[in-house]
């Protein structure tokens, strides 16, 4: 519910989605990071990297580099392969958190805790960056100094990760990006796996333009655009799809301010804009978090939020219960239940298996005409 708590909203959730089939398409590289320091590892140390190759430090405005930096030629190809390297039978997998900013966040840590555990053959050390983009950097560092055998990073913003996975290179240990982008080469790390970010935003700007049509509306569109963390790989697809299609559509962007993926902070910045007394006739909400706290802020300035089309990004149960009940009118699905897909990547690695250097899950829309079908699957609460 859209006035529930965010930590009722972060209870352990399971109910799978969305079909996280993995389309493989290659191209593109972005970057991003985060993690704290874990508590737990008895991971030995990784040893050194078995070559000597490594990626160039790609032009960088971000911290020094690290002591151990190398000088090593470019490679052509990313070099390094998950294994045992302390030959336990057991993976561990260090995992560089986000945070917890929204419902699909803590659905995704929980795949992460639920999927890797011994009697799957995994370890899991968690590190939660708390959105703090420097933080996440140093989180790496932390889990690098550990020896995790692999490095799973969920980057909160895509900028400033070459030094760090340049150490992680020179200390042999595999890196898989997930969720959201690097800017990085993709030399660099192994594959990401994740949403496609600009399709999910090219999604639902062409079910607006239906929905316009097919209601003929014919009054000017004027759009409340709360953004996703500034800088994050989820913020910028979902924006850039807004943004490039609003002008020759002749739809205006009345407002346009970061959200930061969380329902108070959506709530805030849709209460400043009310209070401008501007005409608007849809919210394009960079996440459902943010469109419960803009649902909020409408209710509390007596305005219908059913009378006005809002649309957001994931499909957490609740959101879908919006659909149903006409608050929301589309969600573009983003699936966070990637822990098993990660372990398959692992295992894929590990086994030799060449890898896509970047795997998209299958994702689309959520509307009226599927609402009732999908929240049986639907995650979160
Ligand atoms: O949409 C939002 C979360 O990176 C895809 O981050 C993720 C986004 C997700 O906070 O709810």
């Amino acid at each position: 519910m859209p006035s529930s708590s965010r930590d009722e909203r972060q209870q352990p959730m399971r109910k799978q989605l969305l079909t996280a089939g993995v389309a493989a398409v290659l191209a593109i590289s972005m970057s991003a990071c985060s993690s704290n320091s874990p508590s737990t590892t008895t991971a030995a140390p990784a040893p050194p990297a078995s070559t000597t190759q490594a990626a160039p430090p790609a032009t960088t405005t971000q911290a020094p580099p690290p002591a151990t930096t190398s000088t090593a030629a470019p490679v052509a190809g990313y070099p390094l392969q998950v294994k045992d390297t302390n030959g336990d039978g057991i993976i561990t997998v260090g995992f560089a958190q986000v945070g917890a900013e929204s419902g699909w966040r803590t659905a995704n840590t929980q795949s992460y805790k639920d999927y890797f555990v011994p009697a799957n053959g995994f370890k899991l050390v968690f590190a939660d960056a708390n959105n703090d983009a420097d933080k996440q950097k140093q989180d790496v560092r932390d889990l690098i100094a550990q020896g995790v055998e692999v490095i799973d990073i969920a980057p909160v913003i895509d900028s400033g990760w070459e030094p760090v996975l340049q150490e992680a290179l020179d200390a042999g240990i595999p890196v898989i990006i997930s969720d959201r982008m690097v800017s990085a080469p993709d030399t660099m790390y192994l594959t990401y796996f994740g949403g496609n970010m600009k399709a999910e935003g090219d999604r639902a700007v062409e079910w607006l333009k239906k929905y316009i049509a097919d209601n003929k509306i014919t009054d000017p569109i004027n759009v409340v655009h709360l953004q996703g963390t500034l800088g994050s790989t989820a913020q910028k697809g979902r924006s850039q799809a807004l943004t490039d299609a609003a002008p020759g559509l002749k739809w205006n962007i009345v407002y346009e301010q970061t959200g930061e993926f969380t329902q108070a902070k959506g709530q805030e910045v849709m209460e400043s804009f009310l209070q401008q007394k501007k005409d608007f006739n849809v919210v394009y909400a960079e996440n459902d978090d943010m469109a419960y706290g803009a649902i909020d802020a409408m209710k509390a300035a007596g305005i219908d939020p059913t009378k006005k089309i809002i649309i957001s990004f994931d499909g957490n149960k609740s959101a879908v219960q919006m659909v149903i009940d006409g608050k929301i009118k589309a969600i573009a699905e983003c699936n966070p239940l990637l822990g098993p897909q990660v372990g398959d990547i692992i295992k894929k690695s590990m086994a030799g298996e060449k890898l896509d250097k970047v795997m998209y899950s299958v994702e689309g829309v959520i509307d009226s005409t599927n609402a009732a079908e999908k929240i049986k699957t639907a995650f979160g609460n």
